[in-house]
């Protein structure tokens, strides 16, 4: 009884403490220590997947709507379920899926923000960065670096879709973000489309090379060759375990990941693979580009075939299964992560 009192004195104290030092801007940290620094990540993003089928028939509403130079990007967020309105699909990521209609123009700008764009459908889109053009077809990796002039075109038919990937909600976090507008639909064209894949990937890099980014040079790398390295890959049977045969997209002029903040990977599942259990402290976005099969989020089962995607949380237990042969796309904040010596995995079950 007595202790009871002098526990809820205790109690009134601390708060009438409390609410004395607010307006100074001060706060106790024993009351928050524990849900600040917690034993294990915990977060309130949660494992997803949209369908594509179910998302495709919104994104060409959307062309009904808006027109691409009006919208000046007319892209559909993905938005992960545990953080509704905040435009993330991870805590530190952003993806949306963008659609350009034949004969539009999504309008040259420049921001702090990188952007990757993964292509889902059509071809005779184009991006142009930093005054040359690409040409994307599914499957392509396309780099957008931060402040780089990019606008995009579509001289094909029927729509053009790809899935974005950009830094936004980590550029927020560290309060640096910059954009402008060019103020003309597209930036003038200064070098031959496929220059920067030629030049520098190509396994060659003009003589005495400095690097003038951090980002790589390269800025389209196309599925064709991705798909062709894999295919010969597999013939030597190495399956990693967790991730099957899986290659990390690379700048070529660092050996490092190819953009600063968001690593980018592509993965062959044999047809009847089953993955060891994995978990890695980056949140992963993963595009399906062949196959179908199905990954196995904690109590959760995410059936994915082409076209679909799906995400995996920081520090979430999780396999795969594919039926059919299965190449997945991901990417991720790994390099950031790494880079602060923050990045951990776990494999298997313990
Ligand atoms: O294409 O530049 O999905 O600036 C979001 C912001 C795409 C882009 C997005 C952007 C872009």
């Amino acid at each position: 009884m007595q202790t009871d009192t002098a526990t809820k004195t205790t109690a009134e104290q601390r708060r009438a403490f409390y609410e004395r030092m607010a307006p100074h801007h001060l706060a106790p940290l024993w009351e928050v220590l524990r849900g600040l620094i917690t034993p294990e990540p915990r977060s309130d993003c949660r494992a997803a997947l949209w369908r594509y089928d179910e998302v495709r028939p919104f994104l060409l509403e959307s062309a009904e709507i808006i027109s691409a130079r009006e919208a000046e990007r007319r892209v559909l967020v993905l938005e992960n379920p545990g953080l509704p309105g905040q435009s993330r699909i991870t805590t530190s990521l952003y993806a949306g899926l963008q659609l350009i209609m034949p004969g539009e123009v999504a309008p040259a700008h420049r921001h702090a923000q990188s952007a990757l764009r993964f292509i889902v459908e059509g071809s005779g889109g184009f991006t142009a960065v930093d005054g040359e053009k690409t040409y994307m077809s599914p499957g392509d990796f396309v780099i957008t670096p931060s402040w780089t002039w990019h606008d995009h075109g579509h001289e094909g038919e029927g729509p053009m879709i790809w899935l974005d990937g950009l830094d936004i909600p980590l550029v927020r976090a560290l309060d640096c973000s910059f954009a402008e507008g060019y103020g003309e639909a597209a930036h003038p064209l200064t070098r031959p489309a496929g220059d920067s894949l030629a030049r520098f990937g190509s396994g060659l890099l003009p003589v005495d090379y400095e690097p003038v980014s951090r980002t790589s040079p390269v800025f389209n790398y196309p599925y064709s060759r991705t798909r062709e390295a894999l295919e010969v890959m597999r013939r030597s049977k190495e399956w990693d375990p967790c991730h099957g045969l899986k290659v990390q997209y690379v700048n070529p002029a660092s050996g490092d990941y190819a953009m600063p903040t968001i690593g980018a990977f592509m993965q062959l599942l044999p047809r009847g693979f089953g993955s060891e259990p994995y978990r890695s402290t980056d949140a992963t976005v993963y595009s399906v580009v062949e196959g179908s099969g199905r990954t196995m989020i904690g109590e959760e089962i995410l059936a994915w075939g082409p076209r679909d995607i799906l995400v995996v949380p920081s520090w979430t237990r999780h396999w795969h299964q594919a039926d059919t042969d299965a190449v997945l796309f991901s990417f991720s904040d790994r390099p950031v992560q790494k880079k602060l010596g923050l990045w951990r995995e776990d494999r298997g079950n313990h």
